[in-house]
């Protein structure tokens, strides 16, 4: 991912359609004013009485035992894949997953381990891709020590893994004795599209980690779920990370709002994102379909254009929109709580622009 941040050439961010990601949202007044009044303590000692209602709350809607609030989404899924694993093993993930692509290599890094990735149409792996690469006990090659599924997934267009594929991937794991992380950083996302509650989406991983800060619109944080003892031990590694917050409430109390209310929020996104696809399907040049569009992100190949992502979403920008590339040839545009439909007409009527001028 091409992520472009605020430069000289950066049009005033009050003004922009800010299409990059909906990491971008800023807390509402209703957070702000949470924040100031939220109670605090030292969470390295357990004492912050908003991050334990924070992560007691998270736990109860995911129907687990416990929950633990880190600074961001890969913290969480870093300290996810030490707790299952132990360094010399591989993790099987889909080849577009953003632990493999865009967390640093920390899974090697922090856990000595290495990716095993798999290609999967829409990104949707099935019991068959994961078999696939698995790896048995043998004297010549690492053994398989987790199985890692992303949903929704990024990389692939904000894509949906169906609960019946993402519950047969987790027994047929387990039945071999292989744990499931789920990066299910936008997993109301999903649940939304699907109709379904995260707990019985999420109930068959044995850790799931979701972003406070992404579509549900806190401005920090990130949760792990699962059981007692694996959440007890994810805290020892959150303190070794450099995620020992202390009071953190202030950023908990946001957090809170986002995870009660951001959900009913997200139905909005994935129908300005569905917009913006049929929209974008008009360019010339611009290859997507709006079928495949389910949640808030929408990936076009631009190839066709002639121009590639770096060129187009510099123009754009010119034009106070923006949008992150993928590579050289693909284009991501994220719909979320601060882009209105209006916004998203705008935006389609920039690109539709940009595109149609002479290099
Ligand atoms: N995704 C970001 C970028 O890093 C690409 C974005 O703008 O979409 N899992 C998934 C599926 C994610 O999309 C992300 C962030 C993370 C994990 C990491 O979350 P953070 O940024 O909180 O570390």
């Amino acid at each position: 991912m091409h992520e472009s941040s605020a430069t000289a050439e950066t049009p005033d961010r009050q003004q922009v359609i800010d299409l990059r990601s909906d990491t971008v949202t800023k807390p509402s007044l209703e957070m702000r004013r949470a924040m100031f009044e939220a109670e605090v303590g030292d969470d390295v000692y357990g004492e912050d009485p908003t991050i334990n209602r924070l992560e007691q709350r998270a736990a109860e809607i995911f129907g687990r035992e416990a929950a633990l609030f880190v600074p961001s989404g890969t913290m969480g899924n870093q300290i996810a894949a030490k707790l299952h694993t132990t360094h010399g093993q591989e993790v099987i993930c889909e080849e577009r997953g953003h632990v493999f692509n865009y967390e640093m290599a920390m899974m090697a890094h922090f856990s000595g381990l290495v990716a095993r990735p798999v290609w999967a149409e829409d990104g949707i792996l099935t019991w068959l891709h994961v078999k696939s690469k698995l790896r048995p006990k043998s004297y010549h090659a690492a053994k398989t020590g987790l199985v890692w599924l992303e949903n929704t997934h990024n990389l692939a267009g904000g894509t949906v893994t169906p609960l019946d594929v993402f519950d047969e991937i987790c027994d047929q794991a387990h039945a071999l004795g292989l744990p499931v992380h789920l990066d299910g950083a936008r997993i109301f996302n999903a649940a939304i599209f699907l109709g379904v509650p995260v707990s019985g989406l999420t109930a068959k991983a044995d850790t799931a980690m979701f972003c406070l800060s992404k579509g549900l619109g806190a401005p920090v944080g990130s949760m792990l779920v699962g059981n007692a003892e694996v959440i007890d031990r994810g805290r020892i590694y959150r303190k070794a990370l450099g995620g020992g917050m202390r009071q953190a409430g202030i950023l908990a109390a946001a957090g809170l709002i986002a995870l009660e209310q951001g959900p009913q929020k997200l139905q909005t996104d994935h129908e300005n994102a569905k917009f913006l696809a049929e929209g974008l399907a008009t360019i010339p040049g611009f290859k997507i379909d709006p079928a495949k569009v389910q949640t808030n992100i929408v990936i076009c190949d631009i190839t066709a254009t002639g121009k590639n992502s770096g060129e187009i979403s510099c123009a754009l920008a010119g034009r106070k929109v923006l949008a992150n590339g993928v590579g050289s040839e693909l284009l991501r545009f994220v719909t979320h709580l601060d882009v209105s439909r209006e916004e998203c007409a705008q935006a389609l009527k920039v690109v539709g622009e940009v595109c149609a001028a002479k290099a």
